[in-house]
């Protein structure tokens, strides 16, 4: 017989949503994934946007036509009249008065990520952290499927978790990438396997708001019990710190040799030691992973630790992750032509984020960087640059778009040395790059910048990026 969805809610310890009448903050992707499942689960629903755009009131007309009331243009607390329960969308501050005014009045606020495990069918594997979410989940997803489980990726990577329930069937499993957002708003949510991946504190004051990342962080786990399982970055001591407070079972992963880790990196192997039974066994070749650096290396051994965990065999982590060959515009290799490499890695909109495609190669790099500066220093991206430069790393820098004498600014300070070319876009450096380019560089286009300057977004660029190179190695347009 197959278990009713009540009898499934009780297995995982999740409560139904009793509220009748529910107020959705957010009306982007998830406020309208949670709005759209509250009316189909019979709620009453109203829906309250900071914004009057049009866009937003063509988003609401269809809502409104199905009996929701919708509330655009402020936050006033009029919106929380008769209202049992609030469903936040993750761009909402945890600090707006609207919520806090909720709280006072001891209306539960829950995330989209709460709402969605209050219906969800089968286990969950969440995945949080400051870098590698989406890698890492798509990579979960992608073992679990070789396993031959029905698994899905959804949360901040783009599909809203609230929307996929109904199509899993008992015990299909979700893996689900939140960001601490949404981890503000949990009550019950409760992952059978917990990844926190890592945490950086560079956008963050120390003492305040540090502390409250690693806080929210934290709630991945807090209502973890027997069965359930912490996977956690062994490397990372803030990561570390933060596991202490985890209530079930823990599974370290680390890139070294370590004796509490239960996935790790020995020489060039990557091994598992079963938390149960302290079996070891040999998973795969480090050098077996299709995708290129050390960050890439963790998000694989989180996933190995995560996929193992939920049962998939060595052999299909082995498998998946031999042909898992990346996001696209995230360092995805685009093509070769005699002997050059090309990656697209157009979703490193700020400086950070092209620090990671620098380490993700050690030998010769020319790199293409520029587009629309968020506010942030190239300094440190500037110093790196040259510390590579001395090493046989990066040989060359493009500088394309506005962002580009800024660059140029930073680079002159930090590293003289370094050979390089302001130019437009990235037309010219196409024309350009056949006279500097030479056998076994790579070619990464990581711009450290937001495309606005130019694209609608990253991906645009990055589809221009693709096109040229395309064109570049011979294949045609789209080829
Ligand atoms: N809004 C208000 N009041 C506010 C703030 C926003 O009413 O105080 C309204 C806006 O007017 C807008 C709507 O809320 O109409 C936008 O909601 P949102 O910003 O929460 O975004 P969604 O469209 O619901 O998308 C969210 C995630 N966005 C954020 O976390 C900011 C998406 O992640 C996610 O894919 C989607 O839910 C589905 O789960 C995006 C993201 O950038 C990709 N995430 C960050 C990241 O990955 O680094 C965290």
């Amino acid at each position: 017989m197959e278990p009713t969805d009540e009898g499934m809610r009780a297995a995982r310890g999740a409560s139904a949503v009793r509220a009748e009448k529910v107020l959705v903050i957010g009306l982007g992707v998830s406020g309208r994934a949670a709005a759209d499942k509250l009316l189909r689960e019979g709620h009453e629903v109203r829906i309250n946007d900071l914004s009057d755009s049009e866009e937003i009131r063509e988003a609401a007309r269809p809502f409104s036509e199905r009996g929701a009331e919708v509330v655009l243009g402020h936050h006033r607390e009029e919106v929380l009249r008769g209202v049992e329960l609030v469903v936040v969308s993750p761009g909402v501050r945890s600090r707006l008065p609207l919520l806090r005014e909720a709280e006072a009045r001891g209306i539960p606020v829950w995330s989209e990520i709460e709402l969605a495990w209050r219906y969800a069918r089968g286990p969950v594997v969440a995945v949080t952290g400051t870098n590698g979410k989406t890698t890492t989940v798509s990579m979960i997803e992608a073992i679990l499927k070789r396993a031959g489980m029905r698994a899905r990726a959804v949360g901040n990577i783009g599909y809203p978790m609230v929307s996929a329930v109904e199509d899993m069937g008992p015990g299909d499993p979700l893996v689900v990438e939140v960001s601490s957002f949404q981890l503000f708003s949990v009550q019950e949510f409760r992952p059978r396997v917990a990844v926190l991946l890592n945490v950086s504190h560079d956008h963050y004051d120390w003492h305040s708001d540090l502390g409250e990342y690693v806080e929210a962080k934290g709630r991945i786990w807090m209502n973890q019990g027997p069965g359930d399982q912490a996977v956690v970055n062994l490397d990372d001591p803030l990561c570390v710190e933060a596991s202490r407070a985890a209530p079930a079972g823990k599974c370290f992963f680390s890139r070294r040799e370590a004796e509490e880790a239960c996935v790790w990196r020995e020489g060039e192997t990557i091994r598992f030691r079963d938390p149960e039974s302290g079996r070891t066994v040999e998973v795969m070749g480090v050098g077996e992973l299709a995708l290129p650096g050390e960050h890439n290396l963790e998000n694989a051994l989180a996933a190995t630790a995560a996929s193992l965990l939920m049962g998939a065999t060595p052999e299909a982590v082995r498998d998946a992750l031999r042909g898992y060959r990346g996001l696209p515009h995230r360092l995805q290799w685009v093509g070769e032509r005699d002997g050059v490499s090309f990656y697209d890695d157009s979703k490193a909109t700020n400086p950070h984020a092209s620090l990671r495609a620098l380490s993700a190669f050690p030998g010769p790099m020319v790199l293409i960087l520029g587009g629309r500066n968020k506010g942030l220093p190239f300094r440190e991206l500037a110093a790196e640059i040259a510390g590579r430069n001395e090493r046989g790393g990066v040989r060359m820098v493009y500088l394309i778009g506005e962002a580009a004498e800024e660059i140029e600014a930073a680079l002159r300070e930090e590293a003289p040395a370094v050979p390089r070319r302001v130019l437009p876009g990235l037309e010219e450096v196409f024309e350009d790059l056949p006279r500097r380019v030479r056998a076994g560089d790579v070619v990464v286009f990581s711009p450290a910048c937001a495309s606005f300057d130019r694209y609608r977004d990253y991906r645009e660029r990055g589809d221009h990026f693709q096109r040229l190179v395309n064109e570049y190695t011979g294949r045609g347009i789209g080829g």
